[in-house]
């Protein structure tokens, strides 16, 4: 049985995704729902009232630290608030050096899944925190089953271009992680090659990652942010994100993914819970 704590839980659009929930795990979750109405809290499921936003997230993240739920998600509240929270030393919630965003994407013109980090939680990784970036996002890999992730590090160009700074921060982690035998890290690579098979025989391009990448390390938030978006608005896509480092999976929906999406983000934290 795995017990996922949601701040903000009990409002329409989150409710739809716990009766989803409940329908594909059955008696294998619970939910323990933190917030400041109880109008819509579905049945089977644990209310706690909360006096606003802020409280509400400390609870549920109490519920983490207690060993009480195994998954925090975030129902309808603020991402930085929860964030926040995770992060505060006192709850020592941090498992790793560096948490990050990991999103699961499906992306139906490429007809599979590939992961994106992190387009949601640091805003400027340096090289180190970049290679604990892709540490992250190789652990979650091996925990789903992909035993040597293809790992991509995004720049505009496969060349090497000392003017461009996502290049020379890709160069520098290379030279960090070389020798890793767990992945197959490589970069600077640009997004056609990284994950088109076409474009790779039209460019003639021959590397270790061929349009087959396993992974996409974006080098800012920016960078990431915007392609999340753009795989949903025109690729069709359904993510998934989560932060992961932390002891539990931080399931991090936002307000406009549809409730397929949520479920979907959730089913991958289940997945790294499962491992
Ligand atoms: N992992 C581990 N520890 C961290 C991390 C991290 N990723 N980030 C900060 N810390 C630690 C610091 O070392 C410090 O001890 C403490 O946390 C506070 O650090 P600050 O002051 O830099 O952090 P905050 O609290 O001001 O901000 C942390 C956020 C994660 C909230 C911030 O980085 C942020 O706003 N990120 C973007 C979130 C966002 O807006 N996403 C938008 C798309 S959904």
């Amino acid at each position: 049985m795995i017990t996922i704590a949601i701040p903000g839980g009990s409002r329409p659009e989150i409710v739809e995704v716990i009766i989803e929930a409940y329908k594909k795990y059955q008696d294998d979750v619970q939910f323990l729902i933190f917030d400041t109405t109880e109008d819509l809290a579905p049945e089977h499921c644990s209310y706690q009232y909360c006096e606003d936003e802020d409280a509400s997230v400390a609870a549920a993240v109490q519920a983490v630290v207690q060993g009480e739920a195994q998954i925090l998600m975030k129902g309808n509240v603020q991402t930085r608030t929860v964030l926040k929270e995770v992060l505060k030393s006192e709850n020592q919630l941090r498992d790793k050096k560096l948490l990050s965003h990991v999103t699961l994407v499906n992306l139906p013109q490429i007809g599979r899944q590939i992961m994106l980090t992190d387009a949601a939680m640091n805003i400027e990784p340096t090289a180190e925190q970049l290679v604990q970036i892709v540490e992250n996002a190789v652990e979650v890999c091996h925990s789903i089953g992909i035993e040597k992730p293809k790992v991509a590090l995004l720049s505009s160009a496969e060349k090497y271009n000392p003017k461009m700074s996502s290049s020379v921060l890709a160069a520098e982690v290379m030279a960090l992680t070389e020798g890793r035998d767990d992945a197959m890290i490589y970069g600077p690579l640009s997004l056609d090659l990284a994950i088109s098979e076409e474009a790779v025989r039209h460019k003639g391009f021959t590397g270790p990652i061929a349009g087959d990448a396993d992974v996409i390390v974006v080098p800012t938030i920016d960078v990431g942010n915007a392609l999340y978006k753009s795989f949903v608005i025109v690729g069709n896509a359904v993510n998934g994100g989560t932060i992961v480092g932390a002891k539990v999976p931080i399931v991090l929906t936002s307000r406009s993914d549809t409730s397929e999406s949520k479920l979907f983000a959730l089913d991958f934290a289940m997945q790294q819970v499962q491992s």
